[in-house]
């Protein structure tokens, strides 16, 4: 019965949010009136603020989220995180060490808990309301510890510690129901390297089909096939801020970046290698008419005697100038990037890509041979009342 959300700042399931009421639901409070001091914990715990700089304290969290965060239901894969994903991810414009909130055991001093936030500014489009925020995620809790009432003590001090910042509003996303999802989305999974899929038990093979008919349905070119594609660079930032803030405009809810945000969520600065891949079409007079990025986050896989690790690409931000002519000119050009996407993802090892039924997504699932998956993901939003979404989110997430 939600005895912590009941208490939070957050729509119940069955409130209406009619047109032009949307915005803050407690707006009562500034900085002066939030606690200067974190909340008491059990005295067996303490407080500890993660130093990501840190290559020992990012081991911790990497250890404590390798052995407790997010499985899958037989827990044959687990996210490998690697420090360059933390750092990605932790570390983006205006990122506050405050904010990387970790608990331990005042004895051992063993890191048994984390959550994190990072600054994130969200724009509701049939407002323009701009809404400085934060995402939160890697919200963690130690198997053992499970159950106890510790995440919404975790909860409560990331709100200190961001209210304290003069941020009132969050952003996140789970895989379970809480009070109340903007929008709901399912993941889609386009295998790539179907045999290997096959061989951990991510894939399986349909009764009436056989392997090698599945091997031939999911081959990709060698090479990608829209002319001018290359890797995004330094130069093109400004381009591809104006193309994204015109393409984003069909969404609801959507991120917006500042130059640098897009340096460091796009190039992804050292991480870039191995995080983070940006591509632009530049035609014949050099003006960059489409963008997409995806980001490798690796399952291991455990317990299997051919493979420990499957390489998955998440699709991420996307903008194309087709989307303001015919839709099925827009459609096809939606397919062509996301297949040259994936093209390009084999070079890095990508078994699976990976998408959300968000954005325009729905436009080329189907085409471009993406499945259905069973993982649901809910966004929701802190302290803000909207209108409940169908899909028209833009905002994507980091797990
Ligand atoms: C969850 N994922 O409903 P009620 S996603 C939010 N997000 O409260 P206990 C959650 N709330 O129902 P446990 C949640 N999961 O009584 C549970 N809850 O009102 C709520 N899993 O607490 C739950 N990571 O400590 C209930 O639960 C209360 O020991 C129960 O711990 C939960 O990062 C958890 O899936 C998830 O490590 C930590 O199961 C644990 O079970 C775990 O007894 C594996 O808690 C990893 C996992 C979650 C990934 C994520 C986004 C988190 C968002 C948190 C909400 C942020 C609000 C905005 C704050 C900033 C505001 C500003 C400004
Ligand atoms: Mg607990």
């Amino acid at each position: 019965d939600y005895k912590f959300w009941k208490t939070q700042p957050v729509p119940k399931f069955d409130d209406v949010v009619e047109y032009n009421t949307e915005g803050p639901i407690d707006s009562s409070k500034t900085p002066k009136d939030i606690p200067a001091e974190p909340l008491p914990l059990l005295s067996e715990f303490e407080w500890s603020t993660i130093d990501v700089d840190s290559k020992s304290e990012l081991d911790e969290v990497y250890e404590l989220l390798y052995q407790h965060y997010v499985e899958d239901q037989d827990a044959t894969f687990r996210f490998k995180y690697s420090h360059e994903f933390f750092r990605w991810a932790l570390k983006p414009p205006g990122w506050k060490k405050d904010w990387h909130v970790g608990v331990r055991v005042r004895s051992s001093k063993k890191l048994v808990a984390f959550i994190a936030a990072v600054p994130a500014n969200l724009k509701l489009q049939i407002t323009g309301n701009e809404i400085p925020s934060v995402e939160i995620n890697f919200l963690c809790i130690h198997k053992k510890l499970r159950s106890k009432r510790l995440a919404p003590v975790l909860i409560q001090e990331i709100t200190r510690r961001v209210n304290r910042e003069n941020i009132w509003q969050a952003m996140y996303t789970a895989g379970i129901v809480l009070p109340s999802p903007v929008t709901t989305c399912r993941y889609t999974h386009r295998p790539l390297n179907w045999s290997k899929l096959h061989d951990v038990g991510f894939s399986h093979l349909p009764s009436d089909q056989t392997k090698a008919a599945m091997v031939a349905k999911y081959a990709l070119p060698n090479s990608t096939k829209t002319p001018g594609l290359r890797q995004l660079e330094e130069k093109d930032l400004e381009e591809v801020q104006s193309l994204l803030t015109i393409f984003m405009k069909k969404f609801e809810l959507v991120q917006t970046f500042t130059l640098d945000e897009m340096k460091h969520w796009f190039l992804g600065g050292e991480e870039r290698a191995s995080v983070i891949k940006s591509y632009v079409v530049e035609d014949k007079n050099g003006k960059i008419t489409d963008f997409f990025s995806y980001y490798l986050l690796p399952f291991t896989v455990l317990e299997n005697s051919k493979h420990d690790e499957l390489g998955v690409a998440y699709l991420y931000y996307y903008a194309t100038d087709s989307a303001l002519g015919e839709r099925d000119v827009y459609q096809k050009r939606l397919v062509n990037l996301v297949n040259d996407a994936m093209v390009t993802a084999k070079e890095f090892g990508v078994d699976v890509f990976n998408a959300l039924t968000c954005q325009d997504n729905s436009l080329f699932i189907k085409d471009a041979k993406f499945g259905l998956g069973d993982g649901m993901l809910n966004y929701y939003l802190f302290n803000y009342k909207v209108k409940r979404m169908s899909g028209g989110i833009n905002a994507t997430t980091k797990e």
